[in-house]
């Protein structure tokens, strides 16, 4: 009894809202704090579609990044689906990690968001100081000072691993005393199955980056583990329009083929086993429109 006690008030674990616009490294970060790629990234806007765990351990404490599709205006039942993701994080979290990309200027919007969310502690990150001007991260910081709801306000880059330690540090302080939620060594709840749909969309995004909109989703259909050595997976590669399935295959087959060799190695380094993909492109026509197709 006496040492569940003292376990209990040793701990500390927490719930922190990765928010901010989209693109601002957002899902780079909490890859990079957590030190295991969780998050798919591309350069594309709103490449996270829903709410992800990232969870860090250290001695005595455990932080849980929810990394959120970003900030942006609704346009679509999908981008009103991943609003309502970020609000949902932001009622539920212990702090708000918010970041702002260093290489941009302060938007009016992201400081009136910040000060809206005022009930919980605040922490401030400026992304990509490896690109950023000096004289913008500056500025930034100047503006931000001038709200006192944050904690404290912390250039980073996540591709030097600049400050990330820092960040993390700022972050246990605050934390709540708590029991870890999970086990310290998992690295997130997601399932192997939703990592492989995502790693092919990220394919998908990477290798069709000029060409194709947004409106890509990835659907495994069949994920069989029952062999030792090979695991066998059909994905589906959805697309909202006729003529993006033809962009999506590409001239004799060679996007497709890009697309699934590259998901492949990735998803046996996950899996850490040989796999067998086989990608079928789909067409559901508007998707995003439609509600029943929101995951
Ligand atoms: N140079 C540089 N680029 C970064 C850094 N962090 C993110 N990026 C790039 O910014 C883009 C958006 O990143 P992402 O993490 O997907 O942003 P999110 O939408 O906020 O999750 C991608 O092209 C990333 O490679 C960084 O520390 N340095
Ligand atoms: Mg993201």
């Amino acid at each position: 009894m006496w040492d569940k006690k003292v376990k209990e008030i040793m701990t500390k674990c927490g719930y922190v809202g990765v928010i901010g616009k989209t693109n601002a490294g957002k899902s780079t970060l909490v890859n990079t704090l957590v030190g295991e790629k969780v998050a798919i990234v591309t350069p594309k806007t709103q490449t996270t579609r829903s709410n992800i765990l990232g969870i860090f351990t250290e001695n005595d404490a455990q932080i849980i990044f929810v990394d959120t599709p970003g900030i942006h205006k609704s346009r679509n039942q999908l981008d009103k689906a991943m609003m309502k993701s970020v609000r949902g994080a932001i009622s539920y979290v212990d702090i708000i990690l918010f970041v702002i990309d260093g290489t941009r200027k302060l938007d009016v919007s992201e400081m009136e968001y910040i000060k809206k969310l005022s009930e919980k502690p605040i922490i401030v990150g400026v992304s990509k100081t490896d690109i950023a001007k000096k004289e913008n991260v500056i500025q930034i910081l100047t503006h931000l000072g001038a709200i006192d709801n944050i904690l404290s306000i912390i250039p980073f880059s996540s591709n030097e691993n600049n400050n990330i330690d820092v960040l993390k540090k700022e972050i246990i302080k605050v934390l709540p005393n708590r029991n870890f939620e999970y086990d310290s060594d998992m690295y997130t709840d997601s399932t192997v199955r939703f990592m492989s749909e995502e790693i092919i969309r990220e394919k998908a995004m990477m290798a069709l980056r000029e060409e194709l909109p947004h409106g890509v989703k990835v659907e495994i259909t069949n994920f069989d583990e029952t062999n030792n050595k090979v695991t066998y997976i059909d994905a589906d590669l959805i697309c909202e329009k006729d003529s993006h399935k033809g962009i999506v295959l590409g001239k004799n087959g060679e996007n497709i083929k890009k697309i699934a060799s590259e998901a492949r190695l990735d998803i046996e380094n996950l899996l850490n086993k040989k796999i067998m993909l086989k990608i079928w492109v789909k067409v559901i026509k508007n998707w995003r429109q439609n509600q029943n197709n929101m995951v």
